[in-house]
């Protein structure tokens, strides 16, 4: 079947494309969409209605054809041809009109959006900018200033703000396909909107411009294309039309050849493969009605809330009733912040907060279907905690650990049927951060693996399958970069060079400004725990012991690999710096400065070669899980695409 039809409605021709999952403007699809224009032209119909059969309105060109030989029509040439028709279009949109889908929209005479419409230019995302006229016509069409955050944000807007912008001329009440006809049947009935592209730009005085300009792109750090976006958008508005479209193509093509958009896209579709697993095809996961968690400190709170804020009933047990009202304070504090950022009305958080009930008892979790273990990561407390789920948990319930670094195989063993343990490695804060490594012990059963995936699905969380071993992936890479940063310490770097050099490579933040931040701790008591299996031949460097033996643990203690004064802005430690210097000195080593390029090389180097023994060992399935790993959990610059990726590209 023709993934585009037209059929008459009265004297409405209906074109809809039906190019299933997403709609995307493929060859077949422009090519489809010319020949409807042109038997339309032909015919004569009062008006056309553009519209999509499944999810979704066309959420973008095909970004599976960028590697591949361009085919005729392109999206830019049918969307001047769709502009030029001599019949009002109007595009019919409903679920998501993204990047050439935006741009579709724009090309006809008129839009209407179903009430749960969005519509937006994610172009960004992929490290480009529109290039079928979405910087040309938008502002155009809306305030110039609102077109430049759609560009160059990404973010998609919904139906009542698109309405309100002038974006929509309307948004549905009813059937989408209704109101859309009788908006095409009004339209029919006037003279036809100028085509945006021969309209005259609005002036937009530069200063304002700049200033605004300044601050949407504030957070793109390393990226170039929301700058990129952002000259387009201005481009547009200092030529005409046909000379901004000229010169939006021109950068989007260079833009679409550059390494960024190479690795951004690497990492869209990285994204949507990982999670994806044989063991589970066909496999129906357990029920998830019910949620327990044990232990009410950050992470079990974050978890808790996370449950929450995605529509399922949480127990939580405490120890007693103090760590119980503690840990019922700390799911309030997050659901009050975002009832307070307005992510939830009063109504939703008054009925979030009647599913969530605190107990001592592990009695209280008899009918829960899914468990996640939040306590003190040490292997006989972990233990203790699963020997009472184990006796108090229906034999049908998941029973899952979030630790981060200790052996799951051993944990699913200590229970009566290990094939119902799986690791559910939450990042903090549990509630925002989208990573979720699923650990998967040997003795896992595929419908516990499937019910893990289907949380995380019901969280909306990125799920990574990782194998068993000490750190799994995220922590694992993470201690062994961190162990290279602490060997440029005393090979001649500073604490704040190679947190520099780490910023400076696009990371949001250094390793020892994260230590400082996590508390130096957490990584004191592991390194202890781990001394005695430590091999001998490993280079030890103590300089991190040194500063926790002071009982300096970093931010909350005011002190760590940096001071931290009233506003709590880091400075550089000299006591550290003294330190540092004394070990390398100690073990006679002859310090050598080192450039920002040559630290990052040296940490990049060590990140690849851990991620390698990760894959050799099967521990990750395949170099997307360890790149979208550490874009997620470490804000690795997803514009590079991973450390794994950056071995492909030199
Ligand atoms: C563009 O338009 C450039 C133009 O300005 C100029 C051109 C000249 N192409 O995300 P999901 C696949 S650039 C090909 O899991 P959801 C996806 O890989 C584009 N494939 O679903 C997955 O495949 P699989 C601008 C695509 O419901 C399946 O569809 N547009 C595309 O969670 C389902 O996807 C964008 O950047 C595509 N464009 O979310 C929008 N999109 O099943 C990108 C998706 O094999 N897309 N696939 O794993 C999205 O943001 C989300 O997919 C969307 C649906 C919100 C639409």
């Amino acid at each position: 079947m023709s993934v585009v039809t037209t059929q008459m409605h009265g004297n409405i021709a209906v074109v809809t494309i039906d190019n299933p999952p997403v709609n995307a403007a493929s060859q077949a699809v422009r090519q489809g969409l010319m020949e409807a224009l042109h038997a339309t032209e032909a015919s004569q119909p009062a008006a056309v209605v553009l519209t999509c059969a499944g999810r979704t309105f066309v959420a973008g060109a095909d970004i599976r054809e960028f590697d591949k030989p361009f085919l005729e029509p392109g999206l830019p040439e049918l969307l001047n041809a769709i502009e030029g028709a001599t019949r009002p279009w109007v595009a019919a949109i409903h679920g998501t009109a993204l990047g050439g889908g935006c741009e579709l929209a724009l090309a006809c005479s008129h839009r209407i959006g179903a009430a749960t419409a969005k519509i937006g230019l994610p172009e960004v995302n992929l490290g480009l900018i529109p290039g079928a006229g979405g910087t040309v016509r938008m502002p155009r069409l809306i305030a110039p200033i609102e077109a430049a955050r759609l560009a160059v944000t990404g973010k998609p807007i919904s139906a009542s703000e698109a309405h309100k912008l002038g974006l929509f001329d309307a948004v549905a009440e009813g059937e989408l396909l209704d109101a859309a006809i009788q908006l095409a049947k009004d339209a029919a009935a006037k003279p036809l909107p100028a085509p945006l592209l021969t309209r005259d730009a609005p002036e937009v005085d530069r200063a304002t411009w700049d200033a605004a300009m300044a601050k949407l792109t504030a957070k793109a750090r390393g990226q170039t294309s929301p700058h990129e976006a952002a000259a387009a958008v201005r481009d547009a508005l200092d030529h005409d039309g046909v000379t901004a479209l000229g010169l939006e193509r021109e950068r989007f093509m260079r833009l679409k050849a550059s390494p960024q958009s190479a690795a951004l896209r690497y990492i869209f579709f990285a994204e949507r493969m990982v999670g994806k697993t044989p063991h589970t095809k066909g496999v129906a996961p357990r029920p998830l009605a019910e949620i327990g968690v044990v232990g009410g400190g950050t992470m079990g709170a974050g978890i808790a809330a996370a449950a929450l804020l995605a529509g399922l009933p949480v127990t939580m047990v405490e120890r007693d009733t103090d760590a119980a009202n503690a840990g019922a304070a700390r799911v309030e504090g997050i659901l009050g912040g975002s009832l307070k950022r307005g992510l939830i009305s009063e109504t939703k958080h008054a009925a979030l907060l009647a599913k969530f009930t605190t107990a001592t008892d592990y009695a209280a979790l008899a009918k829960a279907d899914l468990v996640i273990e939040a306590v003190f990561e040490d292997m006989d407390v972990k233990k203790q905690v699963f020997a009472a789920l184990d006796a108090a948990c229906k034999p049908e319930a998941v029973l899952a650990s979030n630790t981060s670094y200790l052996d799951v195989n051993e944990i699913a063993a200590s229970v009566r049927e290990p094939a119902r343990v799986v690791g559910l490695h939450f990042f903090s804060p549990a509630h925002i951060m989208k990573l979720l490594e699923i650990v998967v012990p040997e003795t896992v059963a595929d419908d516990v693996l499937a019910t893990a995936l289907a949380l995380a699905k019901t969280l909306r969380k990125l799920p990574v399958l990782a194998g068993v071993c000490d750190g799994f992936i995220a922590n694992r890479i993470m201690t062994s970069y961190r162990r290279e940063a602490d060997y440029l310490l005393e090979d001649g770097a500073l604490p704040y060079e190679i947190d520099a050099a780490m910023r400076a490579y696009g990371m949001p933040m250094g390793i020892f400004e994260m230590q400082d931040l996590a508390g130096l701790d957490i990584g004191w008591a592991a390194r202890k725990r781990r001394a005695a299996t430590r091999p001998a031949h490993q280079r030890y460097v103590e300089i991190a012991d040194r500063i926790c033996e002071q009982g300096h643990f970093g931010r909350k203690t005011g002190q760590g690999w940096y001071l931290y004064g009233e506003d709590g802005k880091p400075t550089r430690n000299p006591e550290v710096e003294a330190l540092v210097l004394e070990e390398a000195d100690r073990k006679g080593i002859r310090r050598q400065s080192f450039e920002a390029s040559d630290i990052m090389a040296r940490i990049l180097a060590c990140m690849q070669s851990e991620g390698q023994a990760i894959l050799d060992e099967g521990i990750a399935a395949s170099p997307q899980d360890i790149d979208v790993t550490m874009v997620n959990a470490f804000g690795f610059p997803r514009w590079k695409g991973g450390p794994m990726f950056q071995r492909t590209t030199g």
